[in-house]
């Protein structure tokens, strides 16, 4: 159980909940979180306030070192696409495509409209597949509590406000969900080879050509996923957002959305969900300027010489331990400020979903995309030909640059391409979680994360699930965000990185 904090006595405060007078300041920590991707640890400082807590700071720790960046290097760039996609399980398709684009603009090519539908419909598959994971797997266990054992025991029972019979039939889907999950990978791995790290992207489209019954296999079982969302996944969020209205208020984050866009249409530029930003939780979209992208490394375990580059000069050079780091995520930022990624943010954007920016509306704005997703995947199956191309020729010139901006189902995800004599000599990835889930950066901002946990109140400091609730609204992978862990990194096999945090100075 993520629970670090060694119960303290005697102190009135370790006393059953309702008898609990806090009184003095609190520093909580929950390392590992659970049910998410990856490494992280979120500290916050609790104070006392009506009786209860209010989560007064926060610091986000992304505890593990990876490196697929330096990975990379020297390799051959058509290598780009299987490796990236190893950076993790749940959002490969979208580490390929990014890759892809970046190769397709090394390149100069465009896929044919086959090899564009294809991989759309491959990584719409994907997405289905992660928001019915997230809601069911990852973050619905916060609401309610499932039956007294185990996956769904220990377990935090702090304010849990369905009723047992709501709970139980929210249990039963969880467990249809997991069937759900299976049925979108088979669905994915129609066209795309296999799942999750599907082998069918190449640049300059995609390996599969699409068969009648192969396209009738797909809309079927996209047919069952649609009614499956419709009938149990958005009645589900329903009944928990109506329960636990006042989440609509809290968790809200820096208030400034990034969108990359993704799911290219026909016509340059066009795609289902388009690329903009706002500040500030604006209606107004603003353009993406890449060239204002950068990432602070002052709080991250980077030399801090390659502190604020953008991906184009960026650099992945570690240094472990380091005075005032306390993340091995890179904090980038746009134009200096930090933006949040993800449904939320592409819901905005694309203007389908603009009540706020709070947990809830997270929640709910990532059950809006998935469907207008699985409607929009439907009229791809029918733009495709069998039988027809589904990538264009072309040799990849021996050096070169590109830039694959896409979408993960976390957010706006980026690769940064360079290589001459046929071999990488710089790649950058920077994705969504290390957006969301970034440290302090150069001017001392806080990560969105980070930033939405202030203001949160806590009933019980020893099972602060309202802090889990925050965390989980977005989804977070840390696999993702500081991209392969080095399993041989001990100090008995002379390495100085080590897959572990140091404690923030003054802290324990
Ligand atoms: Ni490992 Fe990922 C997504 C990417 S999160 S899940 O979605 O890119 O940073
Ligand atoms: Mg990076």
């Amino acid at each position: 159980m993520p629970r670090r904090n060694p119960p303290v006595a005697p102190d009135p405060e370790n006393a059953p909940v309702a008898q609990r007078v806090p009184v003095t300041p609190r520093v909580v920590t929950i390392d590992p979180v659970s049910r998410i991707e990856g490494h992280l640890k979120i500290e916050v400082d609790l104070a006392p306030a009506n009786g209860a807590w209010v989560v007064t700071d926060a610091w986000s720790t992304g505890t593990m070192f990876r490196g697929v960046e330096m990975i990379l290097v020297n390799r051959d760039p058509w290598d780009a696409i299987p490796i990236t996609q190893r950076v993790c399980g749940v959002c490969p398709v979208s580490h390929g495509q990014a890759a892809a684009l970046a190769l397709d603009q090394a390149m100069s090519a465009t896929p044919p409209n086959n090899g564009r539908l294809m991989r759309n419909l491959v990584l719409g598959a994907n997405f289905v597949h992660n928001h019915i994971l997230h809601f069911y797997h990852l973050a619905a266990l916060d609401f309610f509590d499932g039956p007294a054992m185990a996956p769904w025991e220990p377990a935090w029972h702090s304010d849990k406000r369905l009723d047992p019979a709501t709970a139980a039939v929210l249990t039963d889907h969880y467990v249809a969900a997991l069937e759900m999950r299976r049925r979108a990978h088979e669905m994915g791995a129609l066209f795309g080879g296999r799942m999750p790290h599907p082998p069918a992207y190449i640049a300059g489209g995609f390996t599969k050509v699409p068969t009648a019954g192969e396209i009738a296999e797909f809309r079927a079982t996209l047919d069952d996923l649609v009614a499956f969302v419709n009938n149990v996944y958005v009645p589900d969020i329903n009944l928990i957002a109506a329960a636990y209205d006042d989440y609509y208020e809290i968790g809200v984050g820096c208030g400034n959305l990034l969108a990359y866009g993704a799911f290219e249409l026909a016509g340059a530029g066009a795609r289902l969900l388009p690329r903009g930003r706002v500040e500030n939780l604006s209606e107004t979209v603003l353009p993406v300027d890449t060239s204002a992208i950068a990432e602070d490394v002052s709080s991250s375990w980077y030399a801090d010489s390659s502190s604020g580059l953008p991906p184009t000069s960026g650099q992945t050079v570690a240094q472990f331990p380091k005075d005032g780091a306390y993340s091995w995520l890179k904090a980038p930022r746009y134009a200096g400020a930090a933006y949040e990624a993800g449904p939320l943010s592409r819901m905005w954007v694309s203007g389908d979903y603009r009540r706020g920016a709070s947990v809830m509306d997270r929640h709910m704005a990532r059950a809006v995309e998935t469907i207008k997703l699985a409607q929009a995947m439907d009229g791809w199956l029918n733009e495709l030909v069998p039988g027809g191309p589904v990538f264009a020729e072309r040799t990849m010139p021996t050096a070169g640059t590109g830039i694959g901006l896409t979408e993960a189902p976390r957010g706006a995800l980026g690769h940064w391409l360079q290589y001459s004599n046929t071999r990488i000599t710089r790649y950058q990835i920077v994705t969504p979680t290390c957006w969301n889930a970034s440290p302090r950066d150069d001017q001392g901002i806080a990560g969105p994360i980070e930033q939405a946990l202030v203001g949160t109140p806590v009933l019980d400091w020893q099972e602060p699930i309202e802090v889990l609730r925050v965390i989980h609204s977005f989804d977070p992978c840390l696999s993702c965000a500081v991209h392969v862990a080095r399993v041989d990194d001990r100090p008995e096999n002379g390495r100085t990185i080590q897959t572990r945090w140091a404690p923030r100075a003054g802290v324990r």
